[in-house]
């Protein structure tokens, strides 16, 4: 081979380039260059938009808004096996998507400058004007987001007709048969693409770690200071904790508490200016800052909050001791009009839940939370202040980052989930859970012990009653609970011989009013049926 072969890529070729020598090989190496400086390109435009945004607008990024619009559009039954396939990780999996995605239309894009100049140059330009949409779009867009995508793609169109000049000029050289050594082309070329893939990289790592420490919100709310409750919470009755091996904590907590939202990166919103507003339907409109907040007579009650999307035996429900200022104080200053039946709580991210009036005005202590578990709310459970309702499920109640209630009705608006397949009223409803003997556990015979949880926010747990093999219902000793808001543990023993059992749970609330029995799944109001579970009863 003679032909001097302009930067060919040759580690994976399969051999074949040996018996098609020369510009068939040239050409279909030089499009891999093309394609890596693409992807250079793209995510250079990327890091630097994600860059630009830590300095300007930290709560919106072209990446995240992007990401937002995608997450806000997908149908809900994607979104449910997103989750489940992911779990807690689905955003981290998401975002990764995304990155490819981007990688791929990159490498298109360097293709296709090759081919025909500022081709590869629009793409990249295409993605600014997709990201400028998405940004201003979302609810966090402020002045300074907005040049934010243009910037960043003018520099990834900039830096791609760069490299596949250079390229070109390679190739051009190489085609007039130049050795390698002579030729400035290649030198150049790969000089700026290393370049631009060492600048991408690095900065990647600091945008990474500038999102990981919320650009300082993280110190904020390890310097605030909450104030002790003037109503303070219940004691926790002797016995309320049954203390089986395997059994989870009557209250769960902080950092084991289940996380649900749709927010691709954690709102980072500065204690010092954030402000809560009551809007719409009301005789006066008010503005509260933390400040202000701090300084009310605060409340402390346990709450267990679940999610709508929890099934039967899941785990997104968890139980906390709420810190805030009931809500029914602060809607009463505001005074709702006549004919208002409805509140719209707003998050700095634009998500919306929409509560029943009267759940936010009763006597349920519906809160204006600032503390869990005796901490500031941990960034991603709504820092510095989200909405805490009793008995209701957390998709039309319990707003993270609430920056606003709007006094309004059901007939005028709408929550975020209920345009997307999800009742408009979501109580929570009555349900129980076995959680011991875990699953995969080894039982011997004699007395199994049986023990779990069960809810029936603001109505209380009557009874718990288990049955095995479908036979007669056999009553659970109930544990006292905290209040009638938080779950119920109970525990049962049962005399077991070596085999195999199916057992079951059901709740009844103190109205005497027993859980569904039949098995329905989550959507549209939550699911219905009873935990059921295997158990291998060994010798
Ligand atoms: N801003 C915002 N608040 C939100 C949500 C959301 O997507 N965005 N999801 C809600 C849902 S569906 C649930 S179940 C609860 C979960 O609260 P947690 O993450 O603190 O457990 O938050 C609610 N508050
Ligand atoms: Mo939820």
């Amino acid at each position: 081979m003679n032909t001097p072969q302009p930067l060919q890529d040759t580690a994976d070729d399969g051999g074949r380039s040996s018996q098609r020598p020369g510009t068939d090989g040239a050409a279909r190496g030089s499009r891999r260059w093309a394609a890596a400086s693409g992807v250079v390109s793209a995510g250079a435009a990327v890091v630097l938009g994600e860059l630009l945004a830590g300095l300007l607008s930290p709560s919106l990024s072209p990446l995240t808004a992007v990401g937002g619009v995608v997450i806000d559009a997908v149908p809900p039954g994607v979104k449910d096996w997103a989750i489940s396939l992911f779990g807690t990780a689905d955003k981290a999996v998401f975002l990764a998507g995304m990155l490819l995605v981007i990688a791929a239309v990159g490498s298109l894009a360097g293709i296709l400058e090759q081919a025909r100049r500022f081709v590869g140059v629009a793409v990249i330009a295409a993605f600014g004007i997709v990201g400028l949409a998405a940004v201003l779009t979302r609810a966090q867009v402020t002045p300074a987001a907005v040049p934010v995508p243009l910037v960043a793609a003018a520099s990834g169109a900039l830096l791609l007709g760069m490299l596949i000049r250079r390229l070109q000029e390679d190739g051009a050289a190489a085609a007039s048969g130049t050795e390698g050594t002579a030729r400035p082309g290649r030198r150049s070329f790969l000089q700026v693409l290393t370049a631009g893939a060492g600048a991408t990289a690095v900065g990647g790592v600091i945008a990474a770690v500038w999102r990981g420490a919320a650009t300082g919100i993280s110190e904020a709310r390890e310097k605030l200071r909450l104030p002790g409750a003037v109503s303070a919470a219940p004691a926790i009755p002797a016995g309320a904790e049954v203390g089986l091996d395997g059994m989870q904590p009557l209250v769960t907590p902080n950092a084991d508490f289940y996380r649900i939202d749709t927010a691709l990166i954690v709102p980072s919103i500065d204690p010092d200016t954030w402000t809560l507003r009551v809007t719409g339907m009301v005789e006066e409109e008010i503005e509260l800052n933390l400040t202000d907040l701090l300084a009310k007579p605060l409340t402390e009650r346990y709450v267990t909050i679940a999610c709508v999307s929890n099934d039967v035996g899941g785990d997104l429900i968890g139980n906390a001791r709420w810190l805030g200022w009931p809500v029914r104080e602060m809607l009463a200053l505001a005074r709702p009009k006549n004919g208002a039946d409805m509140v719209l709580s707003r998050s700095s991210d634009g998500w919306t839940a929409g509560t029943p009036l009267e759940a936010l005005t009763d006597d349920r202590d519906a809160l204006l939370a600032v503390g869990m578990n005796g901490d500031p709310l941990p960034l991603e459970h709504g820092f510095p202040v989200r909405l805490i309702v009793p008995g209701l499920y957390g998709y039309v109640s319990a707003t993270k980052w609430l920056t606003e209630l709007r006094v309004t009705r059901f007939a005028d608006d709408v929550g975020y989930w209920t345009p997307r397949g999800w009742s408009d009223r979501g109580p929570i409803k009555t349900s129980s859970r076995i959680d011991v003997p875990r699953r995969g556990r080894r039982v011997g015979a004699g007395t199994v012990m049986f023990g779990g949880v069960a809810w029936a926010q603001h109505t209380g747990i009557g009874t718990v009653e288990l049955r095995v093999n479908r036979g007669p219902w056999q009553k659970a000793e109930l544990a006292p609970g905290i209040s009638l808001d938080t779950w119920y543990q109970w525990q049962l023993g049962i005399p077991l011989t070596p085999g195999q059992y199916e057992v079951q749970v059901r709740a009844t609330d103190r109205d005497g009013e027993p859980q569904a029995e039949e098995s329905r799944p989550p959507a549209p109001d939550g699911a219905t049926g009873f935990h059921t579970i295997r158990v291998d009863v060994n010798p």
